[in-house]
């Protein structure tokens, strides 16, 4: 139950009531580009920090602290629920997530066993942790889409296009609708947990799913996301649901019942607007590589995400994917600064 902040900027977009401002929080504001976060993870593997409650609650916090944002972002991974069910995955750095044998036969898949809440007693007490911690800012849970988790599964690692895993989803249609089912259940449980323990909104992250076409995406993925936003509609937390160029699917990634749809820098919002059902509000969309460039460059940028945004009925401001690494930590400052004094 949301009790923690039901009146935050941040939830009152989402449910697409009236704000003072667009609330602003960044996809990896946590990590990567904050000196604080490279000297709380010296010498510690990603997983590793991952499943040390003490940790997760200081990574979470940094960029609150320092940005002022409206929402903090549950310091965790994709694969973290993989790792909890005894998947052998790892995050290599620079890399991202590898697994010492990619899942690819019916008996791989039988491994994927259902998430309990005692696989992940690190996250039920960081989210306690934390909500004690935040006060008034809302803490988003999240955990990966379906076809996204199985993308680092099948293919063994990050890929472009994850070929291996589209020709199983093509070739081997029942290995495919056993996996998204086993890994929608573990999403879900992944989900129900931060809730449980305090999440005020979550996301999933289905960050390649647009290397799908509509139809296929329909056929083989939409039937998985929605039974984990139906999974959660009783928790009434609001649910996001993101990917990657994903312009075509941004309807049916709407219909999959999320009650925000997260879009990439590549359709502005206005466009979002007329490709997204009613009853939805939007989050995006500055491209990351803006925040690459001057100050005199990002502040018409973000003002015009804003204006494009306001055709919607709730905007959640944010970028179009994560912070790049070398993004300045100052241009964030003054770019969140910037939405909070722009208005509505
Ligand atoms: O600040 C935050 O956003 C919270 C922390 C967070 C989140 C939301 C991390 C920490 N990972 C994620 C989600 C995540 N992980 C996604 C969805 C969001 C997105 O599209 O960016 C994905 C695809 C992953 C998988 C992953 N984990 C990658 C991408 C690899 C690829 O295919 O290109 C990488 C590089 C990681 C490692 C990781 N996760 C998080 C951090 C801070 C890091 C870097 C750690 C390191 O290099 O040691």
């Amino acid at each position: 139950m949301t009790v923690s902040a039901p009146e935050s900027v941040f939830l009152r977009a989402c449910r697409r009531r009236p704000v003072p401002h667009a609330p602003v929080w960044y996809m990896r504001q946590a990590g990567r580009s904050l000196p604080e976060y490279q000297k709380a993870r010296a010498n510690m593997p990603m997983l590793k920090a991952c499943a040390t409650p003490d940790l997760i609650t200081e990574i979470t916090l940094q960029p609150v602290r320092r940005y002022h944002v409206d929402a903090a972002i549950f310091f965790s991974d994709i694969v973290v629920p993989l790792r909890a069910i005894g998947v052998g995955i790892d995050i290599k750095p620079g890399v991202g997530p590898v697994v010492d044998k990619p899942i690819r036969s019916a008996t791989d898949i039988g491994q994927l066993r259902p998430l309990q809440p005692d696989d992940v007693p690190y996250v039920t007490q960081a989210v306690g942790n934390l909500i004690s911690e935040l006060g008034a800012t809302p803490l988003i849970g999240f955990a990966g889409g379906p076809f996204t988790l199985a993308g680092y599964l099948i293919d063994g690692g990050p890929s472009k296009n994850f070929e291996v895993t589209r020709s199983m989803m093509f070739g081997q249609p029942d290995l495919w609708h056993d996996m998204m089912s086993r890994l929608a259940d573990i999403t879900t449980a992944f989900l129900q947990v931060q809730v449980e323990a305090g999440a005020s909104a979550v996301q999933l992250f289905d960050s390649w799913a647009g290397s799908l076409s509509l139809d296929d995406y329909r056929t083989s993925v939409l039937p998985y996301s929605r039974r984990i936003f139906d999974a959660l509609a009783a928790a009434d937390v609001p649910r996001i649901h993101f990917g990657v160029g994903t312009g075509e699917l941004l309807g049916v990634m709407g219909e999959a019942g999320a009650d925000v749809v997260g879009v990439d820098w590549r359709v502005p919002l206005d466009e979002a607007v007329r490709r997204v059902e009613p009853g939805k509000a939007l989050q995006g969309n500055l491209d990351p590589a803006v925040l690459l460039a001057p100050w005199d460059v990002i502040r018409p940028r973000a003002l015009e995400v804003l204006r494009r945004g306001r055709t919607a009925e709730g905007h959640i401001f944010n970028l179009g994917h994560g912070v790049l690494p070398q993004t300045d930590p100052d241009m964030l400052t003054r770019l969140t600064e910037l939405v909070h004094e722009a208005g509505q």
